[in-house]
């Protein structure tokens, strides 16, 4: 007989590592547990020796990593007696707050920029029943209203500035060092308001704080180049990217971030947006593995960066997948506009000569 217990979310697994209590109602979709697959034709194809593991946190219960913050954070909303979550949101956090909020059976008010949101996110938002305000104003502009507004309204903020946020996110790190038995040597991320770089550089310190793992990674951050402020040192106020989920000039984390970057010997870079696209589908078309385009960035560092030798050859490295490529059909489509599929009769000659003029 097996005495293997039924996974049930992240909270669950890590509570020991965890702010909440034995009495602490667990609002939980079982999230966390994501897969770490290890890339096996991209490193072929650069010709490098390198161990590329991605973190695919696009199987998230709404899609992407925030739902491992989102399982903290309304966890402790609740216990602290609120009755209504708010945040702003490129997408992403929109999605995984209607989702939390609905289980925990709060509300769920969520600022959006108008029509800079991909097309799923918006789907997953609107059928969790979450209140949408649509704002004409970016990511930034939504940030700084919510941050006002719950001053004068009993609303819990949940964007990564909560930091139950941090903590649940910090269970990636922990998982990557469960699985592979030490910490990597690289780990890159697409950088927004760089709250999950701040949380995995907290995962993996506390970790080997506690002797866990004796080893720490260089944390690469990796920006889109037209929403790029900590490559450029400063604020950007009219950030612009085809990665709309890290479209964002004022990121909150600022300071945090760049003590990740320091303390572990990293980097920020920017990634233009081909560059980006270019990851994405090297992905899919090599690796079978879809995620949305913010994603990819990690990767088009990685890229880059084993190319130019600032990564080492024979180094272990993790590129976290944020979200997953089912978020935006819209950017996929419009990138294999040139493949799109032919029509042809429904009988079998037909469909015969379409596989014997397609095996070569
Ligand atoms: C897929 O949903 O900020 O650096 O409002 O959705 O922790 O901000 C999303 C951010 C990377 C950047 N990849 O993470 C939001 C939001 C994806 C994202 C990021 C986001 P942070």
């Amino acid at each position: 007989m097996t005495t293997q217990t039924r996974y049930t979310g992240l909270i669950a697994r890590y509570q020991d590592r965890l702010p909440v209590a034995s009495s602490t109602r667990f609002i939980s979709l079982g999230e966390g547990n994501t897969p770490l697959i290890q890339l096996q034709n991209i490193p072929r194809l650069i010709g490098k020796n390198v161990d590329i593991y991605v973190k695919y946190e696009g199987l998230n219960p709404t899609g992407s990593f925030k739902d491992r913050g989102m399982t903290m954070a309304v966890t402790k909303a609740v216990e602290d007696g609120s009755q209504a979550i708010i945040c702003a949101s490129t997408g992403n956090t929109s999605a995984a707050a209607a989702a939390y909020a609905v289980r925990a059976g709060i509300k769920a008010f969520v600022l959006i920029p108008e029509g800079k949101i991909a097309l799923g996110k918006l789907a997953q938002t609107l059928m969790y029943g979450a209140e949408i305000i649509q704002i004409n104003g970016n990511f930034d502009a939504g940030m700084s209203l919510v941050k006002e507004v719950a001053d004068h309204a009993p609303v819990t903020i949940v964007n990564s500035i909560n930091p139950f946020r941090i903590e649940g996110q910090k269970t990636a790190a922990f998982e990557i060092v469960d699985e592979l038995g030490r910490a990597p040597d690289y780990h890159c991320l697409p950088v927004g308001n760089a709250g999950n770089i701040t949380a995995y550089w907290k995962g993996y310190s506390e970790y080997a704080a506690d002797g866990v793992c004796e080893n720490r990674p260089v944390m690469c951050g990796y920006q889109a180049a037209g929403a790029a402020p900590f490559i450029k040192g400063e604020m950007v106020d009219e950030p612009e990217t085809v990665a709309t989920a890290i479209r964002i000039g004022h990121p909150q984390s600022w300071d945090k971030a760049w003590n990740a970057q320091k303390e572990s010997g990293g980097w920020f870079d920017a990634m233009t947006d081909e560059q980006i696209l270019a990851a994405q589908k090297m992905l899919s078309q090599y690796e079978g593995i879809f995620c949305e385009p913010a994603s990819a960035t990690s990767l088009a560092g990685a890229l880059q960066d084993i190319g130019n030798g600032k990564i080492a050859e024979g180094s272990t490295i993790v590129c976290t997948l944020t979200g997953n490529g089912l978020k935006d059909p819209d950017s996929a489509i419009m990138q294999c506009k040139e493949t799109h599929p032919v029509t042809i009769d429904a009988s079998l000659d037909a469909v015969k000569k379409a596989i014997l003029d397609n095996m070569a």
